[in-house]
């Protein structure tokens, strides 16, 4: 099989990856040529109708939107891609990257961690075989997060399936640990999508919080296998995947019904994050376009803050998207992650 025959680049300068935040309606005027360097697209609430006939994996998450420009992500090849389907994995790669999404339909009878550790082990099945071995971002989108079964939560439910699964493909969790999101969404059933490279990136941590591989017991049996970020470097490009980051300091949550408190924490998070990388032109408020931001807010009624706040702390053309999630933890407004170049 050919997953993903190596093309000839036709840039130097770009990555074999790029991400577009673009109106859902950009998608209709789309050329059969224009599509066939799709890797995916990802809508929120409703994509148009013509996105199911598309030839790239589509995922549309029954998420809402908060503003009025109703932005999807378009990640995008510079070459021509190749599309195709694995136990349920949509994907499509171009020779350096593995962009997927899986849907794994709700089951009464099966507990979360079950239908989890399933899920990871088809993907780790699938870079594996397909020579995409190194995950390097992961958004998980889980039906009633905070919901209680038994004395867990359903997010601790999903921490302890996505745990087994690393562990026993054998992950160092200070090394191979990919970027994540993990948010409470309208959907029945896990929805994942997911980014896997050729060539590993670099794990990112938090000098601020104690890494997530080691927050203690009290948050769950098994602890929330993800890193803070995801840097990579093709060729002279670099990318930094940030992880859903959100007001926790050491792995205390701070300001715990602060709205305001927790967005400003929030921001100090990923400035730190941007830090730790040593990102070039790394400062919040001087990225420009390159710097796409998705922020989830549990209520509604913090839009307008979280609206004000942003356009105060980054710069004008810095595109984010505002979207209504539920936040792993109870005590926790918002969150806030993002692709920067
Ligand atoms: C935190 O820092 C907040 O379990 O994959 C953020 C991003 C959070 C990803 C995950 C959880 C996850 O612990 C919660």
């Amino acid at each position: 099989a050919s997953l993903g025959a190596r093309k000839s680049r036709s840039s130097v300068f770009d990555a074999p990856v790029y991400l577009s935040l673009l109106p859902a309606e950009t998608l209709d005027g789309m050329t059969s040529t224009e599509q066939a360097t799709v890797l995916g697209v990802v809508g929120f609430g409703d994509l148009p109708e013509s996105a199911g006939d598309a030839p790239y994996p589509v995922l549309t998450l029954p998420m809402s939107h908060l503003d009025d420009q109703k932005l999807c992500e378009v990640w995008q090849s510079p070459w021509p891609v190749s599309h195709g389907e694995n136990q349920g994995i949509r994907y499509a790669c171009n020779g350096e990257v593995l962009f997927g999404v899986l849907y794994l339909r709700g089951n009464e009878r099966e507990a979360v961690e079950t239908g989890t550790y399933r899920a990871y082990r088809r993907i780790l099945d699938l870079i594996h075989v397909a020579g995409y071995k190194h995950l390097v971002r992961m958004w998980n989108y889980l039906p009633r997060i905070n919901d209680e079964y038994l004395g867990l939560e359903n997010y601790q439910r999903f921490c302890l399936g996505r745990h087994q699964a690393f562990a026993e493909a054998d992950y160092l969790f200070d090394r191979d640990l990919p970027a994540a999101s993990a948010i409470g969404a309208g959907t029945d059933g896990l929805l994942i999508y997911f980014i896997a490279a050729r060539v590993p990136g670099r794990q990112i941590e938090n000098p601020r919080q104690v890494s997530a591989y080691r927050y203690p017991l009290r948050y769950g049996p098994r602890s929330p296998s993800f890193s803070r970020a995801t840097l990579m470097e093709f060729g002279g490009v670099r990318q930094l995947y940030l992880s859903g980051t959100a007001s926790i300091v050491g792995h205390e949550t701070l300001h715990p019904e602060d709205a305001a408190g927790q967005l400003v924490e929030t921001l100090i998070n990923v400035q730190t994050v941007l830090d730790e990388a040593s990102h070039a032109r790394a400062r919040l408020d001087e990225l420009g376009p390159d710097c796409t931001l998705k922020i989830y807010l549990r209520h509604r009624k913090h839009f307008s803050l979280a609206k004000k706040t942003l356009a105060e702390t980054l710069h004008p053309l810095s595109p984010v998207i505002f979207l209504q999630g539920d936040i792993c933890r109870r005590d926790l407004l918002l969150e806030i992650e993002g692709v920067i170049r």
